[in-house]
């Protein structure tokens, strides 16, 4: 098979140097370094420069070197009957779970403040809930969201989340629709962003959503920037209906050195690590599509372009 790596991010060596590993008849090439276009059949991308996918007549699938696919969806070359299989790589589900534990657990015991009170050389006791008293919501229950969630019950945490299906998950309640959204944050003190970008998701970490949480609540957002209005965010810190948030994700990456979020004290600011792409472990993962794709098999974690993710 022939494939080609389209990416403005990722570097093509490591994966290069991984699929000789992992599937020795594949014949990589990299973008613009295409050959006959014809002869291109899969397209292995993250953020594919522009043109590349208009440019393959013959391309029949695309696997995304990540699990979100939203960047890829708006590609305006992307032909509607190509199909798109997403990354779900269990070695990034970990990464992403063990950051939720991580993040939920500072909030939890209430590290941002202690931090203050360092800075100022306050040695103050503050009051100190078991993780049961402790109410976590986490929007979006698929492969990274339930882990975050089963890792936060391990811990002891009163976890619900929210999906579009409403499906529960091994005796964790899952809400769906506006009702259901509503009940998920009226009770979250710490809220997870786990969604994936669509039209339907894009702009929900906004005032109106903030104004529905306990007052004092914390967010996680580690899905992607765009779920968040920035403005909104600022403005719920100032007036303390939100006491703290973490971000690994912003509408723009990297995040520009004069943004207000680099310095905001109740701000924590990742570089979009939650759970970074590993060739070592992605590669063995695509490879193993391809194969069930060249034998005509069932393809698993394909896209629903309708619904979006
Ligand atoms: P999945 O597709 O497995 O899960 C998506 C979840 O969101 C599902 O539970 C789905 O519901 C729910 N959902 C989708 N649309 C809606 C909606 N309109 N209303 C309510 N629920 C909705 O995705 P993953 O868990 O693999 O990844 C989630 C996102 O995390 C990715 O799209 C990506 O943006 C982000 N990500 C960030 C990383 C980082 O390093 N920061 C790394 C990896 C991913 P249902 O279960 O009913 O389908
Ligand atoms: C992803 C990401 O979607 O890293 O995989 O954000």
């Amino acid at each position: 098979m022939r494939a080609i790596f389209l990416s403005t991010e990722f570097p093509f060596a490591p994966w290069a140097a991984e699929f000789r590993r992992a599937m020795p008849d594949l014949e990589l090439r990299c973008w613009p370094d295409i050959g006959d276009p014809g002869t291109i059949e899969a397209a292995l991308a993250w953020l594919p420069q522009a043109g590349a996918l208009a440019a393959l007549p013959n391309l029949r699938l695309i696997h995304v070197l990540g699990a979100g696919v939203d960047s890829l969806l708006r590609d305006p070359g992307l032909r509607a009957e190509t199909p798109i299989i997403r990354l779900v790589d269990p070695g990034m589900t970990t990464a992403m779970g063990e950051y939720v534990e991580m993040q939920v657990l500072r909030l939890h015991r209430q590290q941002h403040l202690y931090r203050e009170q360092q800075q100022e050389g306050v040695w103050r006791e503050l009051p100190q809930p078991n993780a049961a008293e402790r109410r976590v919501g986490i929007l979006g229950l698929g492969v990274m969201g339930s882990e975050a969630a089963l890792r936060l019950t391990v811990l002891g945490f009163d976890v619900e989340g929210w999906s579009l299906s409403g499906a529960r998950l091994r005796g964790i309640p899952c809400h769906r629709g506006e009702d259901g959204l509503a009940r998920l944050l009226a009770r979250s003190e710490i809220l997870v962003c786990l969604l994936p970008l669509t039209p339907a998701t894009e702009n929900i970490l906004d005032a109106k959503l903030f104004a529905a949480l306990p007052r004092g609540a914390a967010i996680i957002n580690c899905a992607r920037g765009r779920h968040l209005v920035e403005a909104d965010l600022l403005t719920a810190l100032a007036t303390e209906q939100l006491a703290a948030a973490v971000l690994d994700v912003f509408a723009q990456e990297p995040l520009p050195p004069e943004h207000p979020f680099w310095r905001h004290p109740r701000i924590v600011v990742t570089p979009h690590v939650a759970a970074a792409t590993n060739p070592k472990t992605a590669a063995p993962i695509v490879a193993a599509a391809l194969r069930r794709f060249a034998a005509g098999e069932k393809l698993e974690n394909l896209v629903d372009r309708a619904r979006g993710y």
